[in-house]
């Protein structure tokens, strides 16, 4: 703590108190539908990933059954999940993309 922040702890007898926000990971589910190539694409465009890490989480799902697209606080998650769902049901893909608490 900064000097200051200490006196100021004192003069108010207050606890700074605060906590690290929990941590969501955002799983994509395997399905028997959706392209290969839509799935490498959402994890392009929604989770920053490269073609190669978007190729290789992309089959990780396809051969295990779920994949972590990344771990995000609980509203950067949840809009993630809801980014990823709009574009499946648009596509009328039957992709799901779920949150989990790490
Ligand atoms: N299993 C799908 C297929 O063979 C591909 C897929 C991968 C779907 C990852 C969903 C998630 N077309």
């Amino acid at each position: 703590l900064p000097p200051h922040a200490a006196r100021e702890d004192t003069l108010t007898s207050q606890k700074t108190e605060f906590a690290y926000p929990s941590m969501y990971r955002v799983v994509l589910l395997n399905d028997d539908y959706t392209p290969m190539d839509f799935v490498v694409f959402v994890l392009e465009q929604f989770f920053d990933k490269s073609p190669a890490e978007a190729q290789a989480i992309m089959l990780e799902v396809h051969n295990r059954g779920s994949g972590v697209c990344g771990v995000f606080t609980y509203e950067i998650a949840e809009t993630k999940v809801g980014q990823v769902m709009d574009l499946a049901q648009k596509n009328q893909h039957p992709l799901q993309c779920t949150l989990e608490k790490a």
